[in-house]
């Protein structure tokens, strides 16, 4: 999943033009590199963004998906606001990526009568105060599971069918530590609800690239510098389950993920 960030502080802020324009050159390259999805977002979503007005993100997002429909990539929209899930949706799009997990008020009735896929993620707190409050877990990968499970609930009560439904650990959104981070990324497997008996397991979702828990680990201050520490990461998710990785640098993550195929394909020739 090649991210595609509509705002300003993403692109040079020469208006809403040119941003829509080094968007839709943005999304052709990550199509070339071979993505398979694009997660398209008008709001950014690092601790402390301002939130962005609801008719803001509107006029950010819908066109882009109106562009992008026919070009045979799934678009995915980054957002946790009813209406821009519903407008988003009826201009094409695929699937709804809400990091608040479908909690906000509206959210379900927006999703319930369509067929879109739905990624369900975890977090604690909101973006803007997420890493200042007190994060405390006990046990942070049973914890993660058991919100996602009961956020499953709710969505089938809701009568939305299991198979629309990711999961999504949520790396980074209110995970204060290293330990946090890695318990999650080393135990993915277990982040995951268990599923119905003989139905699939539900496809998880990692989302690490460039973020700060990489920085932790290599030193690198800066998102820029993180691109390899980023392809380690998903390799690693993948490695332990992940059907989906969201990422900024398809091109290397797509070649990262040969390699690693090629690996896997090899070990089970063996057997
Ligand atoms: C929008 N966004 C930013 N980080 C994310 C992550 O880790 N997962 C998902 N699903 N969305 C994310």
């Amino acid at each position: 999943m090649g991210i595609l960030n509509v705002t300003p502080d993403s692109f040079s802020d020469g208006g809403r033009f040119l941003v829509r324009d080094e968007a839709l050159r943005q999304a052709e390259r990550m199509i070339a590199e071979g993505v398979d999805i694009i997660d398209i977002g008008g709001e950014s979503t690092r601790p402390g963004a301002p939130p962005v007005p609801l008719e803001e993100e509107l006029e950010r997002v819908v066109p882009i998906v109106e562009a992008l429909v026919g070009m045979g990539v799934p678009l995915s929209i980054d957002t946790y606001k009813p209406e821009v899930m519903r407008a988003a949706l009826a201009a094409g799009a695929d699937l709804i990526n809400d990091i608040w997990g479908f909690r906000r008020p509206g959210a379900l009735d927006a999703v319930r009568d369509t067929n879109c896929g739905l990624c369900v993620m975890h977090m604690l707190g909101e973006p803007q105060t997420m890493q200042r409050g007190q994060i405390d877990y006990e046990d942070v990968v049973g914890e993660v599971r058991a919100f996602l499970a009961a956020r499953v609930e709710a969505l089938t009560q809701a009568g939305i069918a299991r198979g629309r439904i990711s999961v999504d650990p949520g790396f980074g959104f209110g995970k204060a530590t290293r330990e946090h981070n890695f318990a999650l990324l080393a135990r993915l497997p277990e982040t995951a609800p268990e599923p119905d008996a003989g139905a699939a397991p539900f496809p998880i979702l990692a989302g690490m690239s460039r973020k700060s828990m990489l920085g932790v680990v290599t030193g690198r201050k800066t998102p820029d510098e993180r691109v390899a520490a980023s392809v380690a990461a998903a390799v690693c998710a993948v490695e332990r389950g992940a059907a989906i990785v969201r990422v900024h640098d398809v091109a290397e993550t797509v070649d990262a993920l040969k390699v690693w195929g090629a690996v896997r394909e090899a070990e089970l020739a063996a057997r």
